[in-house]
């Protein structure tokens, strides 16, 4: 497999025959702002990647610097995904995720409806500070800073997965996954809702009901009106526990298939995929769609805030919006 590696400092390293599984892991940097014409140039150079010709492509992420798409497709095929699989479904993979959801879900969901426990909170943080996903020192104001940028770091944190997808497709000469505009209907021909929902006995009217209310919501929160009344990270927690989640919720396989797929110790599982957990949703393909949709109401926030680009570091740039709420941990803040 081919793998492009960024350090946190634009460095660009590791073009090797290697797996990005120590990449994301909280063992090496994450990709920050990277420069666009050096990572593009390094793309080139690869051997799979020129297949595709050199001309970027925006596929989604809009608002972004870092392009590296050549071409762009709705349909994921499995070629895709045996790109995808193998960075995501490594035991390090499936921890970092589930290790940063159940700080960030911990700290949100601190209240009177589902709340965390004091000692399964401090649980998690340990845990997360072990894998590097929590800075050493000043703990206490770092969670305090994360009370007002959680919403923006659940954001930041899925695009980046994003940028890595993007990455390592285009580097084994593929097509990105293009976003979908508008949740597609049910029975859509490429992404229709799971066969087990529409079966009949009932269920298929839950399904229609279900695919109503997330399309009127989607709708509701994607106007200007309402995304000038609330600030990015708002809206990052909106989306994360409510239209975010009852996607993961409606796309998800039945019982029996998750039970199939995810025998054993789920974080050490070579197939588990079940859109319901954080430590195997990111196997599934549905889980690169749902993303990418939420992702682009980032963009949709810009737009009616009077913003075009989002950045780590606007430099002064015109109409650029800084991120606040970056990822957990050390890197970069
Ligand atoms: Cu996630």
């Amino acid at each position: 497999m081919l793998v492009l590696a960024l350090t946190a400092d634009n460095y660009l390293y590791a073009t090797a025959q290697k797996g990005l599984t120590g990449l994301f892991c909280g063992k090496a940097p994450v990709i920050g702002d990277v420069d666009p014409v050096a990572i593009n140039h390094l793309l080139d150079m690869q051997t799979v990647a020129p297949k595709l010709g050199k001309k970027v492509v925006e596929c989604n992420i809009p608002g972004d610097s870092f392009q590296v798409c050549r071409k762009c497709q709705d349909k994921i095929t499995e070629e895709q995904m045996n790109v995808i699989r193998p960075m995501v479904a490594s035991y390090s993979h499936r921890l970092w995720h589930d290790t940063w959801h159940l700080v960030i879900d911990g700290l949100v969901n601190v209240g009177p409806i589902n709340p965390t426990e004091p000692e399964e909170l401090k649980e998690n943080f340990d845990r997360a500070k072990s894998l590097n996903l929590l800075p050493a020192k000043d703990i206490e104001l770092y969670l305090k800073k994360l009370s007002t940028t959680s919403g923006e770091s659940f954001f930041y944190m899925h695009r980046q997965m994003i940028k890595m997808v993007n990455l390592e497709l285009t580097a084994n000469g593929l097509p990105c996954i293009s976003s979908w505009q508008t949740i597609p209907q049910y029975n859509d021909e490429t992404w229709p809702a799971p066969i087990w929902l529409q079966e009949p006995g009932g269920i298929e009217a839950n399904l229609i009901q279900d695919h109503k209310d997330m399309t009127m919501d989607a709708v509701a929160k994607g106007k200007p009106e309402y995304l000038r009344s609330l600030t990015l990270h708002q809206l990052g927690n909106e989306l994360a526990y409510n239209l975010h989640r009852q996607l993961h919720d409606f796309y998800t396989d039945s019982e029996a298939e998750v039970e199939r797929k995810c025998q054993g110790n789920e974080y050490k599982s070579p197939t588990c995929d079940s859109l319901s957990s954080n430590v195997s949703s990111q196997v599934n393909r549905h889980f690169w769609k749902i993303h990418t949709y939420i992702d682009f109401f980032i963009y949709k926030w810009l737009s009616a805030n009077d913003y075009k680009i989002i950045s780590e570091n606007c430099n002064g740039k015109e109409k650029c919006y800084q991120w606040k709420g970056t990822y957990l941990g050390n890197v970069p803040q």
